[in-house]
C-alpha cells in the first residue's frame, strides 16, 4: 500500500523522502535571520525553492532558536499572513505554518497553510481545537521545556525512549481527539533541548520513530550539533555538514527533510535514496 500523508487538499506520496524548504520571515533566525523578512524577497525565495525542487514550503514568523525570545502573535501574524495569502493560490506545493501559538496557525490556516508545523507538540489545548477545526496536516515535534530555557542543561534517562515515547502520546492524544492519523507527522526535534550526543542519538534511532507508524520529519539544517561536530561556526558554513545529516535520515526513515539549502538537499536525498536502492 502507498503511503500517503494527507494535508489539506493535498495528499502528498511518501514513496521517496521529500524536502521541506524553510521560509523564515523574521529578522533574528539563528541561520538565516533578516534575509527574507520582506514579502517580496520572501516570495521570490519560496519561488526558487519550489524551482529547485522543494515539496513543502515551511513558513516561519518566529524564531525559536535557544534562548530566543516570544513573539506575540499579533506580530507573527502580521510577519507570516502577506507571505501566505501571496503564495496559496499560486503554487502547487503545500505551505506550512511553523508555529507554537494557536492564534497564529489559525491565521495561517485560513491564509491558506495546509500543514500546521507545532514546535511544542500539540502541548496547547487551543493548538488541539485549530486541528480538529481544519483538514490540514499536523507535524508534533519533541522540545523539551521552551527554546528561552531549552538548552540550560537537556537531561534524559533515555532519550530516545522518551522522544519516542512523547511523540507516541502526542500522536494518540490527537488521533482519540477525533484527527485522521493520515494527517498526522512526527519530528524528534533535532537541536530543541538536546545535547550532541542526544542528537546524534535520535538521529541513530529515525527506524524506532518510524515504528510508530506516522510519517516522520527531520530538521537538521545548518543546525548548532553540526558546528559542534565540524567546528564551523557560521550557521551558513554547515551546508556540507547538513547534507550529510540530510542524506543520513533520508537513508534511515525519514519521509521529509527540513532544509535551508533546496537544490543541494534534493540531490542528496536522490543519491541517498538510489544508494538504498529502494
Ligand atoms: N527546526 C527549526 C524550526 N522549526 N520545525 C520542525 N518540525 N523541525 C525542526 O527541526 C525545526 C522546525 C529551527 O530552524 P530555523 O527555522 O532555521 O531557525 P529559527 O527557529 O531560528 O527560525
Amino acid at each position: 500500500m502507498s503511503r500517503i500523508w494527507i494535508c489539506g487538499d493535498f495528499e502528498l506520496s511518501l514513496e521517496t523522502p521529500l524536502v521541506m524548504g524553510v521560509l523564515n520571515v523574521t529578522p533574528d533566525s539563528f541561520s538565516d535571520g533578516g534575509e527574507f523578512d520582506d514579502p517580496l524577497v520572501a516570495r521570490t525565495h519560496a519561488l526558487r525553492m519550489i524551482a529547485e525542487g522543494a515539496h513543502i514550503i515551511d513558513v516561519g514568523g518566529e524564531s525559536t532558536r535557544p534562548g530566543s525570545k516570544e513573539v506575540s502573535p499579533a506580530e507573527e501574524i502580521s510577519r507570516v499572513r502577506p507571505i501566505m495569502t501571496s503564495l496559496a493560490d499560486e503554487i502547487a506545493v503545500p505551505l506550512s505554518i511553523d508555529t507554537r501559538h494557536a492564534e497564529v496557525a489559525r491565521a495561517a490556516v485560513e491564509a491558506g497553510a495546509s500543514i500546521v508545523n507545532d514546535v511544542a507538540g500539540f502541548r496547547d489545548p487551543e493548538m488541539v481545537a485549530v486541528a480538529l477545526g481544519a483538514s490540514a496536516g499536523l507535524v508534533v515535534m519533541h522540545m523539551l521545556g521552551e527554546p528561552k530555557t531549552m538548552q540550560e542543561e537537556p537531561r534524559y534517562d533515555d532519550v530516545v525512549d522518551e522522544v519516542r515515547g512523547y511523540l507516541d502520546r502526542q500522536a494518540q492524544a490527537l488521533v482519540r481527539a477525533g484527527v485522521a492519523p493520515e494527517r498526522i507527522c512526527v519530528d524528534p526535534g533535532i537541536g530543541f533541548g538536546k545535547t550532541l550526543e542526544d542528537n546524534l542519538a535520535l538521529l541513530r534511532s529515525l527506524p524506532e520513530i518510524a515504528d510508530l507508524g506516522f510519517p516522520v520529519l527531520v530538521g537538521t539544517s545548518r543546525k548548532r550539533f553540526i558546528g559542534e561536530i565540524t567546528g564551523v561556526t557560521d550557521p551558513r558554513g554547515r551546508l556540507g555538514g547538513s547534507i550529510a545529516a540530510a542524506a543520513w535520515a533520508a537513508a534511515h526513515g525519514a519521509d521529509i527533510v527540513r532544509a535551508h539549502d533546496v537544490a543541494d538537499t534534493v540531490c542528496a536525498v536522490q543519491v541517498a535514496v538510489a544508494i538504498k536502492g529502494e
